[in-house]
């Protein structure tokens, strides 16, 4: 297996050179094993058909692929996941495989087919009416339908299955997300002992109250200690379910200290490490961006000059806490009329899973709020809120970034959230205002020199918003350059390294060492 040295993944080209700190060259211990399989549920290319019936490739929004496929780029080996676009089978060879990127292929991604029926039942059932909503702490919520959990256990198999016939030697195999939790144990019966599985769990672990909604508790951390290696990005996470392992698994012992358990015969070592950003990409992205991207973007979206800009990126999901930001940003209007006509805020959603309920719904709240407040403070010349549902290229994303005085992160509850570290990496010039909720991962690392937001207190929302409206430049730009310098050292170079060496140390026989590992992720 390749070693390798992490480079940008752009997909989009900036012109110029470096004019920051040069990326870092790392080495991960990759060496160690002889394959790489990651597994996930959403797939990094996928072909679509147009209606001409030609083929087109996109690259689905989301921290997750974005991460994982420069190392699967530098690594090679083969990535397992959910062919869903209307295109795929066309291309893919008689094992169902294709290699990508498109464009200058290094390594081969492997589509698992999922029916409708099933993927209603796996996907927008158990995964994301029950699974997301418990992890993110909304209960309400949380539906279990009859016939879900079956779905997802099959689908988990199905993915297991897949894994076998590339094992050989020492393989790693790495599985994302709260999609297959019932994968690592699935993979551990099929596969010799010489093989390394790790898991990350991208979204927050639960409360055990919580976990406890969740008729199939048990089986899903019975799946998910099949793993040599169970990573979150913080550390209460991991406590978390380190807790949950105690109070649900009788015959499961867990060593505190070492953050490991044991159970069935082996040891699960559980680490918080949190994901980062490519941060020297994004700085130089933003540092050779033409201005021409942001004067055309503000003109297409009607975001005027002259005013402060508040900025908003998210997935439109009921978990980054959209609607109580716009109907903070209503209060504030209300109680400090000096903003109106003086600041804008943009906000970007990206639709996701629209044909659950709970996601149309939402959409459409939040689209009344921001009619509403459009239409009780606009004039003729000014609109308090910019709001689009399109999809920004990279450089769209960034010249947002780097126009914003402030960026809006109020989730009630995120696993890590990427755009916040995008926005601090790509504020060159070391100005602008993080509000930062404390219900995100990157809060732990972060939170101290952000604007604190608590997103259960409406009150305290608008109020941050105003502070960092407010906040002289000098300041700004202390926080910034520590933000900045954060951001930068727990890079995705450092996640990768750090998680890589933890794989490697888990030796064949599965009986990890604790020296070494990283417990604590802040
Ligand atoms: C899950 C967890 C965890 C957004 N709109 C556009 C666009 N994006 C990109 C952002 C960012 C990514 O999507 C969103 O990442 P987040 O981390 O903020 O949120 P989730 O998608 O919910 O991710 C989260 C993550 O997994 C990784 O573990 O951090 O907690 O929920 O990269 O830039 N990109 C483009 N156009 C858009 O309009 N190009």
């Amino acid at each position: 297996m390749r070693n390798f040295a992490y480079e940008s993944d752009s997909d989009e080209s900036s012109t110029g050179s470096a004019d920051t700190t040069p990326s870092r060259d790392w080495e991960t211990p990759l060496d160690s094993f002889d394959t790489l399989v990651v597994l996930s549920n959403r797939q990094p290319y996928r072909h679509t058909r147009d209606a001409d019936g030609s083929l087109a490739v996109d690259r689905p929004t989301g921290g997750l692929t974005a991460a994982l496929d420069p190392v699967c780029q530098r690594a090679g080996g083969t990535w397992i996941a959910w062919g869903d676009g209307d295109g795929d089978r066309q291309v893919v060879d008689e094992n169902d495989r294709v290699d990508v990127p498109p464009t200058d292929p290094s390594y081969t991604l492997e589509r698992v087919w999922i029916d409708d029926d099933l993927a209603d039942t796996y996907y927008s059932g158990y995964s994301n009416r029950l699974l997301w909503p418990i992890c993110h702490g909304a209960v309400d919520e949380a539906k279990i339908r009859p016939g879900d959990y079956d779905g997802y256990r099959r689908v988990n198999e199905r993915f297991a299955e897949r894994v076998v016939p590339h094992v050989s030697g020492e393989s790693l195999i790495w599985v994302q997300d709260y999609h297959f939790a019932l994968v690592p144990a699935m993979i551990r019966e099929r596969v010799p002992p010489s093989t390394t599985i790790g898991q990350f769990w991208h979204v927050p672990w639960p409360k055990p109250e919580t976990f406890s909604r969740v008729p199939q508790a048990r089986a899903l951390l019975d799946g998910l200690l099949g793993a040599d290696v169970l990573s979150f990005h913080v550390r209460r996470f991991a406590d978390r379910f380190l807790t949950c392992v105690e109070y649900f698994l009788d015959d499961a012992s867990v060593d505190w200290d070492a953050s490991v358990v044991s159970y069935d015969g082996s040891d699960t070592q559980v680490v918080a490490v949190p994901l980062g950003i490519d941060a020297d990409e994004h700085a130089r992205r933003s540092q050779n961006l033409d201005d021409g991207v942001y004067e055309t973007l503000s003109a297409e979206l009607s975001i005027p000059d002259g005013t402060l800009l508040g900025l908003g990126v998210d997935r439109l999901d009921y978990a980054k806490g959209i609607e109580e930001r716009l109907e903070a940003i209503e209060t504030l209007f209300e109680r400090r009329p000096r903003w109106r006509e003086s600041v804008t805020f943009v906000q970007t959603t990206t639709p996701s899973r629209t044909d659950i309920p709970a996601y149309a719904a939402y959409g459409k709240r939040v689209r009344r709020v921001v009619d509403r407040v459009n239409e009780r403070f606009g004039t003729d010349s000014w609109q308090p809120i910019v709001y689009t549902e399109s999809y920004l290229t990279r450089d769209q994303l960034t010249a947002l970034y780097r126009n914003a005085d402030c960026l809006l992160v109020t989730s009630l509850a995120d696993g890590m959230n990427l755009v916040s570290k995008e926005f601090v990496a790509a504020s060159v010039d070391e100005t602008g205002v993080l509000c930062l909720s404390d219900q995100t991962g990157a809060h732990d690392a972060l939170g101290d020199v952000a604007n604190t937001i608590d997103p259960t207190d409406r009150e305290s929302v608008w109020r941050t918003i105003d502070d960092a409206l407010r906040m002289p430049v000098r300041e700004q730009r202390v926080r910034m350059r520590t933000l900045r310098a954060r951001t930068a050292e727990r890079s995705l170079s450092w996640w990768m390294s750090t998680l890589f060496e933890t794989f490697a140390a888990a030796t064949p026989d599965r009986s990890i060492s604790p020296q070494g590992y990283p417990t604590d992720g802040t």
